[in-house]
């Protein structure tokens, strides 16, 4: 594979923005290769500079469900773009997004756009402290809630790309109300509430952790969280940027039953442009200023053309009513390859991850115990076969609807292929 335009600028990108990138894992350091430059995508497939073609299996870290640009969503955003790239002000298509997203998410009773997941969850976890009075909250080891200064302990996703427990740069006091649990364990849970229940704000949680790789909630864990927030007057947030939308047209939530007092989505509700919401019980919701004193505000949020992609997609999802089967079957062909290359698979409808370990993982530990450097061969051996994967142990596979049967097929038997070298 000729990659000597890809090279070429990463070499100058690495003279202008840290790591040549504007996102850390997209520097590929932990699989050994430098990065690819994308010049265009359409369905399943990226192009890079070099002309090389693959099948994307990164879909842009979740948000293409539908594929890369998706006819309806391109016509809708060009004619957003139209008639203005943004207002900071009110415009009507904000409220027809908001009713698609409470339709399809009714725990959401109001909800506020705004522009990348990070912002959703620190807004969240803003108005579960004004709501509560409380300081206090719970995350879990191996969880990514974005890179805002209280959550960037044991986060997973890129920090456990680099190995970096804690970000530097975040002050004690930022992380001192950030209360630590294991995921899928109760009693990590439980001897926090025993010692810090009254203070506690909120427990934020991926309802299925896709951070460190994927590691799906055991059973019941997600209804426990529900009762024991309840039971000490804490908000239960489900940071839904991943799975929402992503594992069924009403997320995590309606999959396993369980209703969180706040949501946080990205990635698919804004159809591949930088929007994000956050929402929740209409009392928690009412606290955020104009109506209270929680303060939270963006000039760019509600953004017109994000909207427009945003509601584009959702229409699109709606008019596909076998869009969840469809993508899990297509997911469990790869399940299967994967299994037969050896391969550890966790796999959460079409969210998955292929660990480099004999064991099943369901816990930060065992995720963290994976053989990185297996990963990275696993990684080369796709990419030199024309699939492109994310460039991560840690991170998700995405199957989009746009994959086709041959496609899948022809991923299937390179996984298949891969003989751990
Ligand atoms: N770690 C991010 C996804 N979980 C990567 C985002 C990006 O590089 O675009």
């Amino acid at each position: 594979m000729i990659t000597e335009r890809s090279e070429k600028l990463y070499a100058e990108a690495c003279g202008y923005m840290p790591g040549g990138v504007n996102s850390p894992v997209r520097a590929c350091r932990s699989v050994g290769t430098t990065p690819l430059f994308i010049e265009r995508a359409k369905g399943s497939r990226i192009w890079d500079e070099d002309g090389n073609e693959f099948i994307d299996y990164v879909c842009s870290w979740g948000p293409n469900i539908l594929g890369h640009a998706c006819e309806p969503v391109i016509s809708a955003v060009k004619a957003a773009c139209e008639k203005g790239l943004t207002f900071g002000a009110c415009h009507k298509s904000e409220i027809e997004l908001a009713r698609l997203i409470r339709k399809h998410f009714p725990s959401m009773e109001m909800l506020r756009l705004v522009n990348s997941g990070t912002e959703a969850v620190m807004s969240a976890i803003r108005a579960a402290r004004g709501f509560t009075g409380k300081d206090k909250i719970i995350k879990f080891e191996g969880c990514y809630h974005g890179h805002s200064d209280g959550l960037l302990v044991k986060a997973g996703s890129g920090l456990m790309t680099q190995s970096i427990p804690s970000g530097a740069g975040v002050t004690e006091g930022c992380t001192r109300d950030t209360l630590l649990a294991k995921y899928n364990d109760e009693s990590s849970v439980r001897a926090l509430f025993d010692e810090h229940g009254g203070e506690i704000a909120a427990l934020i949680v991926e309802p299925c952790a896709a951070n460190m790789g994927v590691v799906p909630p055991k059973e019941g864990f997600l209804q426990f969280l529900r009762d024991i927030t309840a039971e000490h007057g804490a908000m239960l947030i489900f940071d839904e940027v991943i799975t929402g939308f992503r594992l069924s047209d009403g997320g995590a939530q309606k999959l396993y039953g369980v209703t969180p007092d706040l949501t946080t989505l990205g990635k698919i509700v804004g159809g591949g442009m930088p929007l994000a919401a956050y929402g929740g019980r209409r009392e928690i919701m009412e606290c955020v200023a104009p109506l209270g004193s929680v303060y939270q505000a963006g000039t760019l949020s509600g953004n017109p053309c994000a909207v427009a992609a945003g509601i584009a997609t959702l229409k699109q999802i709606e008019s596909t009513p076998d869009i969840y089967e469809a993508l899990d079957k297509k997911s469990a062909v790869l399940e299967e390859a994967m299994k037969s290359a050896g391969l550890n698979v966790n796999r959460c409808g079409s969210l998955m991850t292929a660990f480099s370990n004999s064991k099943k993982v369901v816990s930060y530990d065992e995720s963290r115990a994976c053989d990185t450097e297996k990963y990275a061969k696993y990684y080369r051996h796709l990419l030199r076969n024309g699939i492109y994967a994310a460039p991560s142990q840690f991170e998700a596979m995405f199957v989009s609807y746009a994959h086709t049967a041959e496609d899948i097929e022809r991923t299937a038997e390179i996984i298949k292929a891969f003989n751990g070298e």
